[in-house]
């Protein structure tokens, strides 16, 4: 789909159906206009609070610089920009595992707890890619354990240590902690179905042929702003009031 505007550097041509390619500007308008809202809120925080809504700014920042990539990438080539997916992932997963740890910082989380997290999400990151972009023909054995990653994430803040920093410091803590636990096992869980959706498996008989894109970017959206949205409402409650 190389053609000539690109080879003069002009505007990529979008179907008018092309349906990938909206979700793929959408997405990127969406998580500028996100990044330039928590950015500008920050002043009206406590200074405990601000380094929170800074990292939710962060994250969709790096996601808008990304889709920014991605859907230049799609327009030009129409095919997945999974590398640039991946890259954006390695980055923002992370960060949401920072978000966790800063709100249970208040009930005396330790770093060992962050880098925990953060070495699970890694290690999901890294088999995803490797089932979807670089042994293809092995997708279900990849995704697999980068499954089983995602699950020890899941039972780290719903069961484990997490929750009961999260039910030591109680109130509003304990209220966006569980709200963000939900993100992770329902938002996060669109990721692997668009993987199912994408590569080829013993899933493939019964999983719909949809496309892995429409599924990550509609992902990303709840995920990246809706993550940060909950932040930003706990920085508003307590911010201005005791404790
Ligand atoms: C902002 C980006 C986020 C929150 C991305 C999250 C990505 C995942 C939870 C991906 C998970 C995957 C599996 C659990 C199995 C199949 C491979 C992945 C990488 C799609």
């Amino acid at each position: 789909m190389e053609n000539l505007s690109m080879t003069l550097g002009m505007v990529a041509k979008l179907d008018p159906t092309d349906y990938v390619g909206f979700t793929f500007f959408v997405g990127c308008m969406a998580m500028m206009a996100a990044a330039a809202f928590f950015f500008l809120s920050l002043n009206q925080f406590d200074k405990k609070w601000r380094t929170s809504v800074l990292v939710s700014g962060l994250i969709t920042f790096i996601a808008a610089v990304h889709y920014f990539y991605m859907r230049d990438y799609w327009a030009a080539h129409g095919e997945s920009p999974t590398f640039f997916r991946y890259v954006d992932w390695i980055l923002t997963v992370p960060l949401m595992c920072v978000e966790f740890f800063l709100i249970l910082k208040v009930a005396g989380a330790k770093p060992a707890l962050l880098w925990k997290m953060i070495i699970f999400s890694v290690i999901m990151l890294v088999t995803g890619y490797f089932g979807e972009a670089v042994f293809k023909d092995q997708a279900a054995f990849w995704g697999l354990l980068s499954g089983l990653a995602y699950f020890y994430i899941v039972y780290e803040i719903w069961l484990g240590s997490a929750k009961k920093l999260a039910v030591a410091a109680g109130g509003d803590v304990l209220k966006a902690h569980k709200i963000l636990c939900w993100f992770v096992l329902v938002g996060w869980a669109i990721y692997p179905l668009g993987y199912m959706m994408g590569t080829d498996g013993w899933y493939s008989g019964f999983m719909p042929d949809g496309n892995i894109d429409v599924a990550y970017n509609i992902a990303d959206a709840i995920n990246k702003i809706g993550f940060g949205l909950v932040i930003y409402a706990l920085a508003v409650k307590k911010s201005g009031s005791p404790a």
